[in-house]
């Protein structure tokens, strides 16, 4: 008997785009999300990794999470949930009600448990045989990962971060091993950086400077797939049974052409059989255009628009030009007189650095990182010093953020 999972990641719940909420955008997506559970009879939901946007977020969001639990418990009583956290989640938050959510069978891992058989779950198919087992993996601390002094060199952070994050999923797949043997199938999850993934602009780099980035093979060829997430652009890490899910919704408007899915996963006699991604409905499109100050009414004019339901947000390059900004905002409001679509952001390729791609972005728009790194490239340092600062930097970051 075949036994269906439904792989997403990156909800990223309680996410604002230029100080605008998603709230429309997450409740259209949820409530399709659980008609995909009905129509697929699926028998497992995983989540892998930031199902919330920050460590703290709305109570808004809280109830979009609370609100969709309990409707798929009740429209799907037989599809059960694994959520793990992201590097955006706190682990105590998401973990918060756990004890509560394992009743309605819905498992929560915030931290790596130090006995990886804790994270281990077994689902059986709707005729009552066990099908699957799942080593819930989150994200890896770079805490978890490696101890010691912070004066340790790139290279040797890298490793420690590395061996870390391998002995992880060592652990995870020894604690596995009799499920395998038993023929169930063997699936992991995991929130981290598989090296040569395609990034956007709305990931945060995890573990100091990204140096814990992996590669595929670390996970070895004991799993029947891989659930990743913090990557925010569908795609395989590796083969096609390592994938990212990618965000159900664009977070940035860089994300603007990416076709966002969730992946349908179907098991049967202990293997993988097929994979398939089916594309998230969009509900209010994000858009680029890119325009002269000549070119700008023609091109808003010819912009093609996608049906959606709620306007598309809109966000504009304009090469540089003495006009000012509230001059082209009001040239561009006119040319969408009568468009379903809204002017979000407005911005001006660099007279500056003379190359016509490199936008002069604003303050809001850079990464602590993109600052620093210009920082650096306006002083004459030698490039081992600034190695070394960058990685400082990092570190700090790092703390920063963790705290
Ligand atoms: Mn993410």
């Amino acid at each position: 008997m075949a036994f269906t999972v439904l792989h997403t990641a990156d909800w990223h719940l309680g996410v604002r785009l230029r100080e605008l909420d998603r709230e429309a955008e997450y409740t259209a997506f949820l409530a399709w999300l659980i008609g995909v559970a009905e129509n697929e009879a699926a028998d497992l939901l995983v989540v892998a990794g930031d199902v919330f946007e920050s460590a703290n977020p709305p109570q808004s969001a809280f109830k979009m999470w609370y609100d969709f639990l309990a409707a798929l418990r009740q429209r799907c009583p037989q599809c059960a949930v694994v959520a793990v956290a992201g590097n955006h989640d706190s682990p105590h938050v998401l973990e918060s009600a756990s004890a509560v959510l394992a009743g309605m069978g819905v498992f929560i891992i915030g931290e790596m448990p130090e006995d990886a058989a804790r994270c281990v779950r077994v689902y059986t198919d709707k005729s009552g045989k066990q099908a699957l087992a799942l080593a819930a993996v989150p994200f890896l601390r770079d805490r978890d990962l490696r101890s010691g002094s912070v004066d340790f060199s790139a290279e040797t952070i890298q490793t420690h971060l590395r061996e870390g994050i391998r002995a992880c999923y060592d652990a995870a797949g020894a604690a596995l091993a009799a499920h395998r043997s038993a023929g169930l199938a063997i699936m992991a999850t995991g929130h981290l950086t598989v090296a040569g993934g395609s990034v956007s602009e709305s990931e945060r780099d995890i573990h100091v400077g990204n140096l814990g980035a992996v590669s595929a093979e670390i996970f070895g060829t004991g799993f029947d797939y891989v659930a990743l997430g913090h990557l925010h652009r569908p795609q395989r890490a590796g083969s096609d049974a390592v994938r990212y899910s990618g965000s159900p919704v664009a977070l940035s408007f860089s994300e603007w052409k990416d076709v966002k899915e969730i992946r349908v996963l179907t098991f049967e006699n202990g293997a993988l059989k097929a994979t398939r991604g089916l594309p998230v409905p969009v509900t209010r499109p994000l858009l680029r255009v890119q325009a002269s100050v000549e070119m700008l009414e023609a091109e808003i004019l010819m912009m093609p628009l996608p049906e959606s339901p709620l306007p598309a947000w809109l966000e504009v390059t304009v090469s540089p030009t003495a006009e000012p900004a509230a001059v082209l905002a009001e040239c561009i409001r006119k040319a969408l007189t009568g468009r379903r679509a809204e002017l979000l952001a407005l911005r001006r390729t660099g007279a500056a650095t003379g190359t016509a791609s490199a936008a002069s972005a604003e303050l809001h728009e850079l990464k602590p990182a993109e600052v620093f790194e210009s920082l650096l490239n306006a002083g004459p340092l030698p490039g081992a010093e600034r190695a070394s600062l960058r990685l400082t930097f990092s570190q700090l970051l790092d703390q920063h953020s963790a705290a």
